[in-house]
Formats: structure tokens, C-alpha cells, sequence
């Protein structure tokens, strides 16, 4: 197969709620979703989780939009045999833009998985027609709001509650909602937010039994997170700095992480986040499926490569109403008693529902192929 037609549309979906982070808040997402159709007449989706600031990663949905439009595209149409395997190497020779491929990726998989009527779940190996889900909990602005917050989720049932922290914000928290809600699966996520100073104020989560601390220090401060890793009790969990299977090997060799968070996104794709899974479980390493605040879209793919064997911990995948008040897919996600179903039709799965996706569109760009068969 091969690429005939590519359309980039860009959303703004409000959150039922605002997201609060050690890197800003989010109160709204501006999302880019890619469809494609290729000359066999299949169609795919594919969502790019880059956030409209470059404060996650160094990436952000402009300049996304902008590489592959100029850089990827041009590559990807000069491929004839396309498949969803062959993107990763067609992209190869442009640096970094993990994200911005990786929404390539998803789409064209979805074309050639719907053509051959096999699910991605299948594709990728999945064992698992349900998985277990937990919930990102952003910082709030006192600790009854929080307790409120988390109160509600775990009457909704999930099983794993994870707790943004950043200095100022990290051992109070904790501590209000393990005395509140008793043993509950509990986790904390840094987003970069400390320094090896820190050391011992971050020690002191380890009265708590947390499953893990997620990336405390910078993106590319692995034998930080080794030293940090022989001074807590608490496991080490690495987001931001696992970019690919290589950056995990390196991680997991130098004792910084022994759980990995792993978000196609931010890896360049679902084959590189299954070669990812396929590498910790060799190391004995667990892992678990992270979330970027995708649409439906986004998560059904997800929820695919959580039912990989070696996911053992719950993901932070939570239905359509954690996030949205109407979402783009047209069967909302629904979470139940902390589990959610794998998608088992073809392709990622699910349908978007164009008429709404119309309604919410800030714009929609077709990229002309005809004259870019070349790679620039
Ligand atoms: O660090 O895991 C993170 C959302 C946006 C950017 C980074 C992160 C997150 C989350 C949300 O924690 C998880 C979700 O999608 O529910
Ligand atoms: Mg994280």
C-alpha cells in the first residue's frame, strides 16, 4: 500500500477538570490527529500526543505538525510497499520528533491492520482482553480538594491512584491519602521536578509504601536516577528518560529505574514501545502503559499494548469522563470495577465521530503527496 491522501486536523477539546502538573497546567488540549488513505482505500487514524508547550518533552503540537508536514510526509509517500513496520525506518534519518512519528506510525497501522482485518491488540501480541487502569491525579490546590478528588475516582473503582508531587507538594499529599483511603495502590510522578539534593526529603516517601516514584530528575540525568535509586527504598520508575529501547537498555544497566512507564509517544511508536516491553521483561523489569491525556483515540491503542504480558502494573488509562464531557471516538471508553476492555475490532479499534470531531476542529490541512515523492 501506499500513502494517497493525509489529512492533519487539529482540535480543542476542553477537560473536565484542570490539569495540574509540576510543568504547568492544562486546561484544555490542543490535539493533532493525522488520517490517512492509502491507494488500497483504507483509512487510519493516528493521534499525536505532543502538548501545546514544549514543557513535557521538547516537543509541542506546532512544531509537530510542522515536521511532518515538511519532513516526514515526504518520505513516508515515497515509500511503495508501506506498512506499518516500514515507518519507523522510512523516518529514520530525521532526528529526535519521537511523537510526531509515532502519530505516523499509529495511523498507518491502523490503514494496514483494518485492510487485513486483524486488531492492533492481535498485532502486537496482546494476552489480555481486559487490563486493570489507575488514575493521574493532578496537584491540587489544598489537600481536601485532593482527598475529594481521589475519593471520587476510587469510588469509580480504579485500583492504582498516582499523585503529581513537585518540592512543596510531595510528602503532605501522600501522607493525607494513605491515612485516608487506607493501603489503596498509591504512586507519585515528579515530572522532572527535583535534584539529587532532594535526596532525602524524597527518602521520606519511603514511609509510605509507595508501588513507585516516577521520574524525580531531568530527561537525560540517568546516573542521577542511579544514585538516587541506591539512596530510597521506594522503586524508581523512569517517564521522560526512556525515548527508546536503547535509552531503556542504558537505564536498566546502570540500576536507574526498576519499573518503566512506557508511552508510544514519546518512544517513537508501538513497535518501539513493544520492543521496549520485550526488553524489560527479558530484564525482569516491569512496566506499565503511561498516558499523555489522549482522546479515545489515543487510548484504545493503549489499551492494546497494556494487554502485552509483561504490563503487570495498572496503566494510567481511565475512561472518556476522566477526561472529557464528549470525546472524539463515537463509543466513549468506559472503566469499570478499575478495568478496562481491550479493543478487539480492527485496526486501533475504535470510530471517531465525525460530525462532533467537525464541531471542535480549530483546522484541517491536506497535504498535497503529489509533489514530495522525494525525501527533501
Ligand atoms: O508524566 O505521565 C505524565 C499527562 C501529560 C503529560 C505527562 C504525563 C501525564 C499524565 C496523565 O500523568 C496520564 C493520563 O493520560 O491519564
Ligand atoms: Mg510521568
Amino acid at each position: 500500500m501506499r500513502l494517497s491522501e493525509v489529512e492533519l486536523r487539529r482540535l480543542r477539546l476542553p477537560l473536565v477538570r484542570p490539569f495540574r502538573t509540576s510543568f504547568g497546567t492544562e486546561v484544555d488540549r490542543d490535539i493533532l490527529l493525522v488520517r490517512v488513505v492509502t491507494d488500497t482505500g483504507t483509512e487510519g487514524w493516528g493521534e499525536c500526543v505532543a502538548g501545546d508547550t514544549p514543557l513535557y518533552s521538547s516537543e509541542y503540537v506546532d512544531g509537530a505538525q510542522q515536521v511532518i508536514r515538511d519532513f516526514l510526509l515526504p518520505r513516508l509517500a515515497a515509500v511503495r510497499h508501506l506498512t506499518g513496520e516500514g515507518v519507523a525506518p522510512a523516518l529514520a534519518d530525521v532526528k529526535g520528533h519521537r511523537m510526531a512519528k509515532a502519530a505516523l506510525e499509529m495511523a498507518v497501522l491502523d490503514a494496514e491492520l483494518r485492510g487485513r482485518n486483524v486488531s492492533l491488540a492481535d498485532h502486537l501480541g496482546a494476552v489480555r482482553a481486559q487490563v486493570p487502569v489507575g488514575v493521574s491525579v493532578g496537584i491540587a490546590d489544598s489537600i481536601p480538594a485532593l482527598l475529594d478528588e481521589v475519593g471520587q475516582y476510587l469510588d469509580q473503582g480504579y485500583v492504582r491512584v498516582k499523585l503529581k508531587i513537585e518540592p512543596g507538594w510531595d510528602v503532605a499529599p501522600v501522607e493525607a491519602v494513605r491515612s485516608r483511603f487506607g493501603d489503596v495502590a498509591l504512586q507519585v510522578d515528579a515530572n522532572t521536578a527535583y535534584t539529587l539534593d532532594d535526596a532525602s526529603q524524597l527518602a521520606k516517601l519511603d514511609a509510605f509504601g509507595l508501588l513507585l516514584i516516577e521520574q524525580p530528575l531531568p530527561e537525560d540525568d540517568i546516573r542521577g536516577h542511579a544514585e538516587l535509586a541506591r539512596r530510597l527504598r521506594t522503586p524508581l520508575c523512569l517517564d521522560e528518560s526512556i525515548v527508546s529501547a536503547r535509552a531503556a537498555a542504558d537505564a536498566i544497566a546502570l540500576g536507574a529505574c526498576a519499573i518503566v512507564n512506557i508511552k508510544p509517544g514519546r518512544v517513537g511508536g508501538y513497535l518501539e514501545a513493544r520492543r521496549i516491553h520485550d526488553l524489560c521483561a527479558a530484564n525482569g523489569v516491569p512496566v506499565w502503559c503511561g498516558g499523555m491525556l489522549e482522546t479515545g483515540l489515543g487510548r484504545a491503542a493503549n489499551l492494546a499494548l497494556a494487554a502485552l504480558p509483561n504490563f503487570t502494573l495498572p496503566g494510567d488509562i481511565s475512561g472518556s469522563d476522566r477526561y472529557w464531557k464528549r470525546d472524539v471516538v463515537d463509543k466513549p471508553l468506559h472503566a469499570s470495577a478499575g478495568q478496562m476492555d481491550v479493543p478487539d475490532g480492527s485496526g486501533i479499534g475504535v470510530d471517531i465521530d465525525l460530525s462532533w470531531l467537525e464541531e471542535v476542529s480549530t483546522s484541517t490541512e491536506s497535504v498535497d503527496l503529489s509533489g514530495s515523492r522525494r525525501p527533501l
